[in-house]
């Protein structure tokens, strides 16, 4: 599979996340900020692989799965660009947490890991009698990529971030969404995620803040590197 057809421009974006209900909302994410993006998950080019987040913030771990997926893809793949998120729920009457431990919030035992539900129970539970609910969830999206150019190729390395505030419900409302979602009300809407269709929520998340934010500055990437970006559909 060639990761760039430079004919066309288009753009190989390979995402780096085990997570299949992020690739749902970040392929059309992507995919409606430019036809030149091409984005495929990890199952779809054959590769099963969990990377162990060990560092202590999102932005941290947000790199260490973007390079992960960079260097073991980058001899298959010479030209692509592996993008990471990694997004916490942040309480403030639970100074940050769970943050860059949402994934494992709920106590479990060893080798278990816990559901969305386990976790959102547990926040419930911890939240119980706590009358300041206010939350905030952030993403942070790393790139790492290798891009050809008309002075040759180029590596480059980025991230961005996008934050919503809201509160945590009393109780989980709405059925859509995944994670916290039935239990994050946004502020601006008085809804939760949950409530809001992937279209809405997409409208609005940190998840498509965030990717905003890379896009501005992919953009600035490729200018600085004279890439001719010749789709007349192109919205980048
Ligand atoms: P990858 O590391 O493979 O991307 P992950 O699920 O471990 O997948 P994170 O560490 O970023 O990813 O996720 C933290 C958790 O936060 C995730 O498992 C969900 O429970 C929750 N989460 C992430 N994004 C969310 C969203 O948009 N809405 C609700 N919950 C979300």
């Amino acid at each position: 599979m060639p990761m760039t057809d430079t004919a066309r421009n288009q753009i190989t974006i390979i995402l780096a996340t085990g997570n299949c209900d992020k690739v749902r909302e970040l392929r059309p994410l992507l995919e409606n900020i430019s036809p030149l993006f091409r984005v495929f998950a990890l199952h779809e080019i054959g590769t099963d692989v969990e990377i162990e987040e060990t560092e202590a913030t999102l932005e941290g771990n947000a790199l260490l799965k973007a390079r992960a997926i960079f260097d073991l893809l980058a001899e298959r793949f010479p030209f692509m660009i592996a993008l990471a998120d990694d997004t916490g729920l942040e309480v403030e009457s639970l100074n940050g947490a769970p943050g860059v431990y949402s994934a494992r919030y709920a106590p479990m035992h060893a080798g278990e890991s816990p559901t969305y539900k386990d976790n959102v129970n547990h926040l419930l539970h911890s939240m119980n009698g706590i009358a300041n609910r206010t939350a905030r969830f952030r993403s942070v999206l790393a790139l790492k990529g290798s891009l050809p150019s008309l002075q040759g190729p180029f590596l480059f390395e980025e991230t961005a971030d996008g934050v919503v505030h809201g509160s945590i419900t009393l109780e989980p409302k709405g059925d859509a969404g995944f994670g916290y979602d039935p239990v994050f009300l946004v502020d601006s809407t008085g809804k939760t995620y949950s409530e809001m269709s992937m279209a809405e929520k997409n409208a609005l998340s940190h998840r498509s803040l965030a990717v905003q934010q890379a896009i501005v500055a992919l953009k600035d990437i490729l200018a600085g590197h004279s890439i001719p970006l010749t789709d007349t559909n192109a919205s980048l």
